[in-house]
C-alpha cells in the first residue's frame, strides 16, 4: 500500500503542477497582468484573531458603491481586463499544512509578467508567498510597511508566529534586500536581528516621508498596523504614533515612480472584528486599488 500511496502522491503533484502551468498559460493568453487572492489565515496571531475574515471585508467595501474603481492617478480598474480575483485561499490553522497551501496556491498564480496581490490574512502568510515569490523572481527587494519589525526569532515557542516571517524570510535567503518603514515597537532583540539581516530601517519617530531608491522586483508587505489607530482601527495591534494614510500613499507613489518592477504584494493584519464602521475595510479597498494600479501601469 505504501508504494501506492507514493505513487498516487506523485501523480498528484503532477497534477497540481500541470494545473498551475495550465493556469498560468491562460493567464498569459488573456494578458493578465495581476491577480487578486484573499488569504483567509490567522492561526499565527499572537493576541487575536479575526484577520481571516479581511478579504470579504475588503471586497464588501470594494464592490459596494461607496466609491469608484479609480486609482487616484485615473486608472479606471473596472474598465481593465488585465487582473481579475481569483477568490480565497482557506488553509487549516495547521501551521506547516497552511504555509505548503499558502505556498502553492501562490505558485499557481505567480510569474513572469504576472503580479500576486494577497489579501491577508495575519502577517505569517507572507513567509510562503515569499517561497513562492522567489522560485520566480531572483533578487527581490521587500519594502514592508508596519509598526512591528516582525524579526523575532520566536515568539510564544513559535517560529511560524505573525511576529516571525521575515527573520525566516531573510534566513532562507527569499529576498536580496529588507527595507522597514513605519516601525515604532523594536525591542532590543528585534534590534539585533535587524542588524544581523541587514536590515535598511526607517523609524516612525525620525521617517522624513522619503523612501531609498528602489530598482528591480519589488514586494510590497503593508501590514495596516503601519498606520495610527485613530485612521484603521479595525487592526489586531493598535500602536499609536503612526502614519497617515496620505503618507503610506505617498511612500507608494514614490515607489511607483522609481525604476523598479513590482511582482508582488500582500495588504494584511485587518481584523473586521475591531473595525468602526468599515473605515479599515475602506483604507484596505483604497490600498487593494492603489497598488492593482501601480502593477498595471
Ligand atoms: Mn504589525
Amino acid at each position: 500500500m505504501r508504494v501506492g500511496y507514493a505513487r498516487l502522491a506523485t501523480r498528484l503533484v503532477s497534477l497540481s503542477q500541470w494545473c498551475a502551468a495550465t493556469v498560468l498559460s491562460m493567464a498569459r493568453a488573456e494578458n493578465i497582468r495581476a491577480v487578486v487572492q484573499g488569504v483567509r489565515y490567522d492561526a499565527r496571531s499572537s493576541f487575536l484573531r479575526g484577520c481571516a475574515d479581511a478579504p470579504q471585508a475588503v471586497r464588501r467595501v470594494l464592490g459596494n458603491g461607496s466609491a469608484n474603481w479609480c486609482t487616484e492617478s485615473g486608472v479606471d480598474l473596472s474598465q481593465r481586463n488585465d487582473w481579475r480575483d481569483e477568490g480565497d485561499v482557506e488553509p487549516p490553522d495547521d501551521a506547516l499544512a497552511a504555509l505548503e497551501i499558502i505556498d502553492h496556491e501562490t505558485a499557481a498564480r505567480v510569474g513572469e509578467g504576472v503580479a500576486v496581490l494577497s489579501i491577508g490574512g495575519d502577517h505569517a502568510i507572507t513567509h510562503p508567498i515569499m517561497q513562492a515569490m522567489a522560485r520566480v523572481h531572483r533578487e527581490m527587494t521587500i519594502v514592508h510597511f508596519d509598526a512591528h519589525p516582525d524579526l523575532y526569532d520566536e515568539l510564544d515557542g513559535d517560529r511560524l508566529s505573525h511576529a516571525c516571517p521575515f527573520a525566516r524570510i531573510m534566513e532562507e535567503h527569499l529576498a536580496s534586500r529588507l527595507i522597514q518603514v513605519g516601525v515604532r515597537t523594536s525591542t532590543p532583540h528585534q534590534r539585533e536581528q535587524a542588524v544581523r539581516f541587514g536590515v535598511d530601517t526607517y523609524e516612525t519617530r525620525s521617517w522624513d516621508g522619503m523612501l531609498p531608491a528602489l530598482s528591480g522586483n519589488v514586494y510590497l508587505s503593508i501590514d495596516v498596523d503601519v498606520l495610527d489607530p485613530a485612521f484603521a482601527p479595525g487592526v489586531s495591534h493598535h500602536e499609536p504614533g503612526g502614519l497617515d494614510v496620505r503618507q503610506l500613499l505617498g511612500a507608494l507613489t514614490q515607489v511607483a515612480e522609481s525604476d523598479c518592477t513590482i511582482v508582488g504584494a500582500d495588504i494584511v493584519e485587518i481584523n473586521p472584528g475591531r473595525d468602526i464602521n468599515d473605515m479599515t475595510a475602506m483604507v484596505g479597498a483604497k490600498l487593494v486599488r492603489e497598488v492593482l494600479g501601480m502593477m498595471l501601469s
